[in-house]
């Protein structure tokens, strides 16, 4: 258990609400419980039970009145003696009674330091905590069961069964090294190639899962493309599901990005729409123009919107020619009205994934749907993979797998103690993930992030 000292922090978000709750752990948080909270009927505290009293002040005025619960090292999320006053969620009552804590000698909570404290207590390792955060950002019910089972274990316990593996092929290397003068045992020296090649493959896997994850947990970056007045912004309420964007008859009514969370079949869309790309005098509509050109090249998915009532214009034809072929799905709109273009025409331009829907009626929109949902689900879900969504991660199980390749690429070649001095860079790289090798800057970048009383 690491001595650190009493850290207190509002736990509950900023603002108003029915309850507030601020959480108090280190080695006086009892003590300050104590003095700062009166129960009304009971004299001493069991762990793991909750009080109704008082919370008072250094001078015993009153503060408010609610409830107290005090969890018993090693019981508690941190593993130390952890407090809670549940106060009234008032903004100004919360920071009387966090003054009156850090008064009585506890410090303010850093960003994540009461996570940090469970992972060097042992309670949680790196991945968890991680996890912890990724739930509660969670944008879709996706992006919840991916952290969901990131925070059960599932993908520390993968990392650490290859990490065994790896404990085992080294162990054989130490022993060919130290007896060289034994023949070379290559019943040994067979397994544990094959060892390694099963591990490269469950890591490759892992790797893979990133893509998918990543797009659960941040969102599809998607922007609304095309020339003016086609419709751009009816596309996005209608999807939106209300009106977000103003819609008029007038081209160019859209001037700025306007960015707006929706979810599609499970997979969370953060939906940019734009000013309609044109040549334009008009200074405000230039700015969203070039505004627009940004937004579609940090795009991982581009809706290229064409109004199908009306031939291809010059514009059209521009952004058509531009526009990344892998990232686009070509939408024709408004067939609702008779066809002056189809998807046949569009399709001999290269565009693999063409659409017709009306936005004014909302026809083909299931279509539409169905179009992005191939383009971003690989049916990992489905079974029970664990896919991984942290960059971080992402980083430390491409390099791991990159140094068991090299590792087996030079079998044959490299002197034992070189590949076994590879095989232990692997084993520390895949430790970072679960954080069974840790230094303080790795995880002062990971705790930073966090927010504050979590
Ligand atoms: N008939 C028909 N009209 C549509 C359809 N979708 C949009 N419109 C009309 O087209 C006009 C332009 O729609 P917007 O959604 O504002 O188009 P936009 O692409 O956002 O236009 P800018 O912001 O000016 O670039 C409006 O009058 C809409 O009602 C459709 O599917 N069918
Ligand atoms: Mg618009």
């Amino acid at each position: 258990m690491y001595a650190l000292d009493t850290i207190a922090a509002v736990a509950t978000p900023p603002g108003s609400g029915g309850v507030g709750i601020i959480r108090v752990s280190g080695e006086e948080a009892l003590a300050l419980g104590r003095r700062h909270f009166r129960s009304r009927g009971h004299g001493t505290f069991s762990p793991g039970r909750m009080y109704y009293g008082d919370f008072i002040d250094g001078e015993d005025n009153q503060i408010d009145t609610g409830l107290f619960v005090w969890f018993k090292s090693p019981h508690s999320f941190t593993g130390e003696d952890t407090v809670e006053f549940h106060c009234h969620g008032g903004i100004v009552l919360l920071n009387s009674l966090l003054r009156t804590l850090f008064a009585a000698g506890a410090r303010p909570a850093a960003a994540g330091e009461f996570s940090k404290r469970a992972f060097l207590n042992g309670k949680i390792d790196l991945a968890q905590a991680e996890a912890i955060c990724d739930l509660v950002s969670a944008g879709s019910d996706k992006a919840a069961a991916v952290a969901r089972r990131q925070f059960q274990g599932k993908l520390s316990a993968t990392v650490e069964r290859v990490r065994e593996k790896i404990i085992a092929v080294l162990a054989w290397i130490e022993a060919e090294i130290d007896y060289p003068e034994a023949d070379l045992d290559f019943t040994g020296q067979d397994q544990a190639e094959e060892i390694l090649a099963d591990q490269v493959k469950t890591l490759d896997q892992l790797a893979n899962s990133y893509q998918e994850g990543r797009i659960y947990r941040e969102g599809v970056v998607t922007a609304i493309l095309g020339s003016p007045n086609v419709g751009k912004s009816s596309l996005l309420n209608l999807l939106a599901g209300e009106e977000r964007a103003i819609v008029t008859d007038i081209p160019g009514t859209t001037r700025d990005v306007l960015e707006v969370p929706v979810v599609i079949r499970g997979i969370p869309l953060r939906l940019a729409d734009t000013a309609g790309i044109r040549e334009s005098g008009d200074l405000v509509e230039q700015i969203g123009i070039e505004r627009a050109r940004r937004v579609a090249n940090e795009a991982d998915l581009i809706l290229l919107i064409l109004d199908t009532s009306r031939p291809l214009s010059s514009a059209d034809r521009l952004l058509l020619e531009k526009v990344s072929r892998e990232k686009t799905i070509a939408v024709l709109n408004k067939t609702d009205l008779p066809a002056a273009i189809g998807t046949t025409q569009v399709r001999s331009l290269g565009f693999a994934r063409v659409r017709e829907i009306s936005a004014l009626g909302g026809q083909g929109i299931e279509g539409l749907k169905d179009e992005v949902e191939n383009m971003f689900i690989s049916g990992l879900f489905a079974g029970d993979e664990t896919v991984i969504s942290n960059h971080r991660h992402y980083q430390a199980l491409t390099k791991g797998a990159g140094l068991l390749k090299e590792v087996m690429a030079a079998w044959e070649t490299m002197p034992l103690d070189l590949l076994a001095l590879d095989l232990s860079q692997a084993w520390r790289v895949l430790g970072e993930i679960t954080g069974a090798s840790w230094t303080e800057d790795l995880l002062d970048s990971i705790f930073r992030r966090f927010c504050l009383g979590k």
